[in-house]
């Protein structure tokens, strides 16, 4: 196909020549789905300061508005995450509705079980029963939820955790767990996931209940096959492999999802594929040479995976920051697209140990710019998303409407 894009020609020559089928590669390009999150777009801080942001969005419509002009951008972003009771509203089917005709779906369903003074000994792990109860029924809340709005996923996650050795039974915390997410689980629509999601810190700091991937996957394996394990990318330990962590889930049929952000210290929330691009690329890496296993439970799984993005931006600007985290995305995809699969499986069975790392690094060295300008060129948005934002009068528009909402409106301190 000729293009006015010369500098795409010249990279869909080279690819070509080199064995890729750019056809191919572009038709994923398209494909590609990333989640935006409703409280990303809302004024969120740090328990030190919120500052408020011009035209942060103030509430669930709001926030709408914001992740369908994310879309329009990219044609890539076309659901938005609810968090629940942040987002809650009285019609659901007129929000459901709102999102249509904004060319966007309601995505994942999040309870929020870490907002209540109820909650300060955990929810669904406290050794209270009525505390529990209450847990149960809020995620319940949520289950019904996802009927109105017709969302697949309720991902779950839980401050669950204790300060103090001994401050309460680990193992009595975990047949809780077990125990409501059971209720739960049998609760769910056919077609409906929950996803497992982990995290080893915060605000617990002895022990959490769900502390890593190995005990989301076993719950998720207590759970049945409508249960899977979500990877929220800031929830590690410094130096842990993630890219291993989404190997091993692949093959094991366990992956349902992501949360996408990225952290230097902590869970840092910060833009996906700012820190550690490499990183990115490489999970990206595995999914790409997972969707293509002989094994079709592990291929069906690398192509049933929920991509989401969780972040909270506390001083970039809102709309800027969640563009830049979803072109973060494209280009690790895009990257992880040229690996040359052949060449990789060649050099690795060879046992030559620096030149199959060279074919991953040939890959992530890739200029992919030109690429994704001319996949943008042809699904009609767009060829520079940023250079877009900045020429758009939405931003200027929604801060003349909104102002700076003081507080968290994307349900943060101050919310
Ligand atoms: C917890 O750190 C988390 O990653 C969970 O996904 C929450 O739902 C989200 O952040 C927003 O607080
Ligand atoms: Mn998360």
């Amino acid at each position: 196909m000729q293009t006015n894009n010369p500098a795409y020609e010249y990279l869909a020559e080279a690819l070509q020549k080199s064995g890729q089928d750019v056809a191919a590669v572009k038709a994923a390009l398209k494909a590609q789905h990333i989640e935006t999150p409703s409280w990303g777009y809302g004024n969120s801080g740090t328990r030190f300061k919120v500052f408020a942001a011009a035209g942060a969005a103030r509430n669930v419509y709001e926030k709408i508005d914001d992740a369908a002009f994310i879309h329009r951008l990219t044609g890539v972003a076309p659901s938005v995450a609810l968090h629940i009771p942040w987002d809650k509203t009285s019609d659901w089917s007129g929000l459901r509705q709102y999102a249509a005709e904004r060319g966007i779906a309601l995505g994942a369903i999040n309870p929020n079980l870490f907002q209540d003074d109820e909650y300060k000994s955990g929810s669904v792990c406290h050794p209270d029963p009525v505390v529990r109860r209450r847990a149960v029924d809020h995620m319940l809340e949520c289950v019904e939820i996802m009927r109105a709005t017709g969302s697949r996923d309720l991902s779950l996650w839980l401050a669950d955790g204790t300060n103090y050795a001994g401050q309460d039974s680990i193992r009595a915390r975990k047949h809780r767990l077990e125990e409501a997410a059971c209720e739960v689980y049998r609760r769910l629509p056919e077609d409906a996931r929950i996803l497992v999601e982990y995290k080893f810190f915060e605000p617990a700091f002895y022990q959490t209940d769900l502390a890593d991937w190995g005990m989301a996957a076993s719950l998720s394996r207590k759970l049945g096959p409508q249960a899977k394990v979500l990877v929220d990318t800031g929830h590690h330990a410094p130096g842990t492999n993630v890219e291993h962590i989404v190997a091993f889930l692949l093959d094991e049929g366990l992956l349902g999802g992501f949360h996408f952000n990225a952290r230097k210290y902590a869970d840092d929330d910060l833009i996906v594929g700012s820190v550690n691009p490499f990183e990115l690329f490489l999970i990206y890496n595995e999914l790409v040479g997972a969707a293509a296993d002989s094994n079709p439970m592990v291929s069906g799984c690398a192509q049933d995976v929920a991509y989401m993005i969780d972040q909270s931006h506390n001083i970039e600007p809102k709309l800027e920051a969640m563009l830049q985290s979803v072109v973060n995305c494209q280009v690790a995809y895009a990257k992880a697209l040229l690996v040359d699969r052949v060449a990789l499986a060649e050099r690795q069975a060879a046992e030559d140990v620096l030149g199959a790392h060279r074919v991953l690094t040939d890959a992530f060295e890739t200029d992919v710019r030109p690429l994704l300008a001319q996949v943008r060129a042809e699904m009609g948005v767009p060829e520079n998303p940023l250079a877009a934002l900045a020429a758009s009068d939405y931003p200027k528009k929604v801060a003349a409407e909104r102002g700076a909402a003081e507080g968290g409106s994307g349900g943060y301190p101050g919310a």
